[in-house]
């Protein structure tokens, strides 16, 4: 009988394999199939012949050749075209219309305990993959099953198309479903064979992901780099410290990038507690930063940096990532070796600083080295629940020339002020939002990070800024500390101290005035009236625009002069009256900077 169609089928899943069988038969379809399949279908009495009718040579290499032939996919990828047809009929091929075929399971192999190298390359389908991408790249003639789930529809249109054809929307979203069959599957090899031969290199494994119960975990890498863009100097990253240091070497990168002066970061939880460019301390600065007994730290702009960076906010700093745009020397490495830090990545260390910090943590510091030339893909994916997000990545360019736009009355934008909104707006760029920032003397002072409420980050950042403002008061700085009392214990009581929260009761009281040698006197709501009203000139940014003039209002409280904020609001006018009403400068900032 003359057949009408031509299936090859080469399953390795054989569900549902005996139905389409049957559906084929009834359909006055030719059945080619490969030794198990052809094997199993004969066996349950169906019409099958073997793929070596048409090849004329045996399966070889212990099944590694066993549909690879141009008789196959000669049959499969001819179109309809004459001069297909003549190369055909030249070489005695017939037409294929429809191939059925899964792959081999590398997936389940190698996730065996234990699984060999030659095991994982024996499950590694070469034949099966030519089948679905030839098949696939042809489907404007040919159909492509490669999910069992798939039959029932087939055999239905199959059935009811008197020429048994399939319509071209059913073959398209074969097609589809082919590619990505195969690209999944090399996605696996590929990651198996990262695993074993490119681990450090393009592949790290990490002890656990955001949690100790979220195991395997790693970070890598894929095609067109064989390397990933940074190198392990000490220690081993978890999976959020390379979250902060790939969100914080951009920043500093940037930062120091449009102000030409060494920038670094102080990240937690994947936004920054503190960040700053270089510029020199003063001796204030110098004892509320911790950094007084750092020799000539002022002829290091990097060291003055950090200095800034994690003196911001010491409490939130506390065990933190840090970024530094330069080549770390040693005034930076002795600040770090004297915190409480989990790691560093900057673009290299100078010998006494690497070895400084090699030594911290009895050698479990971490130190990453990135390659500053390391350009990310334009386009960024990441999965959440199963499901692929992809975006362009944020490549706005935040230069002084962005602040060009005042949409205030006073137009007056100094030089400092400049530098201070660039500092704030690109920390926001990579600040969990809702996220506010006020800034002033080339840092971050307050930074309000992860708030569903504007205000909310408005309000906490104007508090932090508050608190480190309180941390120059005279009284503070006059504190005399009980001996051997540590940084960070003092860092918590200069904090109960200036947010007003000396504890009352005991054991909490007793703990506190432990620290002092002699217990300051709280300030005077007076004092702190008197102290706050001193603090001016203070840069603001807002990843978006301000819905109400309420964030005005609360940012004058803390000092604020320059506001950069995107516009779009409803309220617009409002808030920009809000600011004129207090003489502030205004800018419109081009970019909405929300970052998640
Ligand atoms: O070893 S292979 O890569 N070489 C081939 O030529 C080949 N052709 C089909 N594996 C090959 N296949 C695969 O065999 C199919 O992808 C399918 O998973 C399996 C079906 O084998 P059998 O019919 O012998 O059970």
């Amino acid at each position: 009988m003359a057949y009408k169609k031509t299936a090859i089928v080469s399953v390795y899943d054989k569900t549902g394999l005996l139905d389409l069988a049957k559906g084929l038969q009834e359909n006055n379809v030719r059945i080619l199939a490969s030794g198990g399949t052809a094997k199993m279908i004969r066996e349950a009495g169906f019409q099958v012949e073997d793929v070596s009718t048409i090849t004329h040579a045996p399966e070889m290499l212990g099944g590694r050749v066993k549909t690879l032939h141009p008789a196959v996919h000669g049959g499969i990828l001819a179109r309809n075209l004459d001069s297909d047809e003549k190369d055909l009929q030249d070489q005695k091929i017939e037409k294929v219309d429809f191939v059925v075929c899964n792959l081999y399971p590398f997936k389940e192999t190698v996730a065996k305990i234990g699984v060999t190298i030659p095991e994982a390359v024996e499950e590694i389908d070469i034949g099966g993959v030519t089948l679905l991408r030839a098949a696939a790249k042809n489907h404007s003639r040919v159909a492509i099953l490669s999910d069992p789930k798939d039959y029932p529809q087939f055999l239905q249109e199959l059935s009811a198309d008197s020429n048994n054809e399939i319509s071209q929307n059913l073959k398209n979203k074969l097609a589809l479903k082919a590619f990505e069959s195969t690209s999944d599957y090399d996605t696996a090899i590929a990651d198996f064979f990262r695993k074993q031969y490119s681990e450090n290199e393009s592949q790290i494994t990490l002890r656990y992901g955001a949690n100790p119960h979220q195991k395997p975990a790693q970070a890598f890498i894929s095609q067109p780099y064989d390397q990933l863009p940074f190198k392990v100097l000490s220690g081993s990253p978890g999976y959020i410290n390379l979250l902060d240091a790939l969100n914080s070497w951009p920043l500093v990168k940037e930062l120091s990038g449009s102000l030409n002066l060494p920038a670094a970061a102080s990240f937690k939880h994947v936004s920054p507690a503190g960040v700053a460019v270089g510029l020199p301390l003063n001796d204030v600065e110098k004892k509320i930063y911790f950094v007084s007994k750092i020799e000539n730290i002022n002829k290091s702009p990097l060291a003055c940096a950090y200095a800034r960076a994690r003196g911001a906010d010491r409490m939130s700093s506390f065990g933190d990532w840090i970024a530094l745009s330069n080549v770390v020397d040693l005034p930076t490495a002795q600040i770090i070796s004297t915190e409480v830090s989990d790691g560093v990545i900057a673009p290299g260390y100078e010998p006494e600083a690497l070895a400084l910090l090699q030594k911290k943590k009895n050698g479990k510091y971490c130190v990453l080295q990135i390659d500053p030339n390391y350009v990310p893909d334009a386009l960024e994916t990441r999965s959440v629940y199963g499901v692929s997000l992809q975006q362009k990545r944020n490549d706005a360019v935040i230069t002084q020339s962005t602040f060009k736009e005042i949409v205030s009355q006073n137009k007056h934008l100094p030089e400092q002020a400049i530098i201070d909104l660039t500092v704030a707006t690109i920390s926001l760029k990579y600040t969990q939002s809702n996220s506010v920032c006020y800034a002033k003397n080339g840092m971050v002072i307050g930074l309000g990070a992860g708030q569903q409420s504007r205000i909310h980050c408005t309000r906490l950042a104007g508090d932090k800024a508050d608190n480190w403002w309180f941390r120059q008061h005279p009284k503070v700085l006059a504190f005399q500390w009980a001996k051997g009392v540590k940084k960070p214990e003092k860092s918590n009581a200069i904090d109960l101290f200036v947010t007003g929260q000396i504890p009352t009761q005991e054991p909490e009281k007793q703990e506190y005035e432990s620290k002092f040698s002699v217990v300051p006197e709280p300030l005077t709501e007076e004092e702190r009236k008197e102290w706050l009203s001193k603090l001016n000139n203070v840069a603001l940014s807002s990843d978006a625009f301000f819905p109400f003039p309420d964030n005005v209002y609360r940012a004058v409280r803390s000092g604020v002069k320059y506001i950069a904020a995107p516009s779009g609001s409803v309220m617009d006018k409002q808030v920009f009256g809000a600011a004129d009403s207090f003489d502030l400068v205004y800018v419109e900032n081009p970019f909405r900077l929300f970052h998640h």
